[in-house]
């Protein structure tokens, strides 16, 4: 990248963009105050005792003040929506007490945590029943990065991420915790979780709002609240921002065309820093942004925007001076070369509304689809067969693992697609060239991340696996995932 370099694109296929779609519901202005932006708390642990960690995490039903009036009934974790941030450091070993007080089965799936599937990674395989609860642990090993959790009951996901269940996840290590990047949580560094959602005498109504191709709300939530408003305090701001839409593509910039650095995507620390004026995410994709508020003076507001919409205000305050500049690379990316031998894997996204298939089949959680063997690193061609003519972006997202982008119908990935990622929006028409490494054992999940597509059976999976420790995986079915046991 040279120093000069500002990208003002989206880089994305404008004709596939969702505002095209037939369906696509145009966001509103929503006539709520301003109020002041949700920066989730920290989850405190139960314990810790040396390396070993104790978390519970509790998925509860209950009420926020979203609008005036009435307040909604909303589900969150540890919270009355979204969830506290949980906040993990690469090598800890820990130990989760996962609670299910909702009224209807759920998972808890750690979205970008590369740890053991199928129960550990919390996919369909792995239910909490109501008023049950179930333990997992797991020693963390991946550098930092911002993820998330959210529930995966296929098909139920979709409706249970619509009432409010979805936190951000910040894991943190040594290499990133030397960059001078800011990191005071909650002060210059805050998760930036962007939602849409329409309301029904203040209240959600999922089936009412549904969409096959994804739901879609009209109003912007980020953090859960409508027209947030940050007080800046320092100059730079770090925004870890989370696409934790059902469906929504955001295309951000800021209302004055302000530059901001990307520094980071899903699975980690970029290995340069890119400068930009927009970005885009699709479906639970993310991008860790610096914004330097120099040039702006006490008393300034700068709105993030998505297309022309706004989505929170930056009220800037006083700070001092800050003149650190980042260095032109900020970490090595792990050069992986394909293991001799093995072929090219293809994954195939087809189709819109109730006729979407991933590899021309639905979803079977008995089905084991292929299977890749851990430690060796295979490319995989990722293709959406829409036409670009009326077709859609699929957000294709593989659980166990992370990968590199290595060409968009063999051009070169975009700019800020250097580092490892665990989704990776796909344009209508295009084949995106992945190389795919797993580290852990397990049957995961990979699927179209638009979670109606996904509950509709747009999702496969494949054993990560080693010859040296053969493994045994119990797969449920549906019914058995949606039948409580006695
Ligand atoms: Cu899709």
């Amino acid at each position: 990248m040279s120093e000069q370099t500002v990208y003002n694109n989206y880089f994305y296929d404008e004709p596939v963009y969702d505002l095209h779609d037939g369906g696509y519901v145009p966001l509103e202005h929503a006539d709520v105050p301003e109020q002041p932006l949700n920066v989730p708390a920290v989850l405190k642990p139960d314990k810790v005792d040396g390396n070993d960690v104790w978390y519970t995490i509790r998925a509860q039903a209950g009420e926020t003040q979203i609008l005036p009036g009435q307040k909604t009934k909303t589900w969150g974790y540890n919270a009355s929506l979204l969830g506290q941030t949980i906040v993990l450091k690469d090598g800890v070993h820990y130990h989760v007490h996962i609670v299910n007080d909702l009224p209807e089965v759920t998972t808890l799936h750690w979205h970008g945590l590369n740890i053991p599937g199928p129960i550990t990674d919390g996919g369909p395989h792995a239910p909490v029943y109501p008023g049950k609860s179930r333990d997992i642990e797991f020693t963390l090993n991946q550098p930092a990065q911002t993820d998330w959790i959210h529930p995966h009951p296929c098909p139920n996901t979709a409706r249970q991420v619509w009432q409010g269940l979805a936190a951000a996840v910040v894991v943190t290590d040594d290499i990133e915790g030397k960059l001078p990047f800011p990191r005071d949580y909650g002060v210059d560094d805050i998760p930036v979780v962007l939602q849409d959602r329409s309301y029904h005498d203040n209240q959600l109504d999922y089936d009412a709002d549904y969409d096959m191709d994804g739901t879609l709300g009209k109003y912007m939530l980020v953090n859960g609240t409508i027209n947030g408003v940050f007080d800046v305090t320092t100059q730079r701001v770090r925004l870890r921002m989370l696409n934790g839409a059902d469906r929504r593509e955001y295309r951000l910039h800021f209302s004055d065309d302000h530059e901001f650095t990307q520094i980071a995507s899903d699975g980690g620390v970029l290995p340069e820093p890119v400068q930009m004026k927009k970005v885009m995410l699709t479906a639970a994709e993310r991008a860790e942004v610096i914004v330097d508020f120099g040039d702006y003076k006490p008393g300034d507001r700068v709105q993030l925007m998505t297309d022309d919409m706004p989505v929170m205000t930056f009220a800037i305050g006083d700070f001092e001076r800050d003149d650190t500049v980042l260095p032109a690379h900020l970490v090595d990316i792990e050069d992986w070369q394909p293991t001799p031998g093995l072929p090219v894997e293809k994954t195939v996204m087809s189709g819109m509304d109730d006729e979407v298939l991933l590899d021309g089949k639905l979803f079977d959680m008995q089905r084991i689809d292929r299977r890749q063997q851990v430690g060796t690193v295979v490319d995989w061609d990722v293709t959406n067969t829409n036409e670009m003519d009326g077709g859609m972006i699929h957000p294709f997202h593989m659980h166990g693992c992370h990968f590199l982008i290595l060409s968009r119908n063999g051009h070169a990935p975009y700019p800020n697609e250097h580092g490892f990622k665990d989704t990776v929006g796909v344009n209508a028409g295009e084949t995106v060239r992945i190389r795919v490494k797993f580290d852990v054992l397990g049957v995961f999940m990979y699927h179209c991340h638009i979670l109606e597509h996904e509950d509709t059976g747009m999702m496969a999976q494949i054993e990560a696996y080693d010859p040296d420790q053969p493994q045994t995986y119990h797969l449920l079915s549906m019914d058995d995932l949606m039948t409580k046991p006695e």
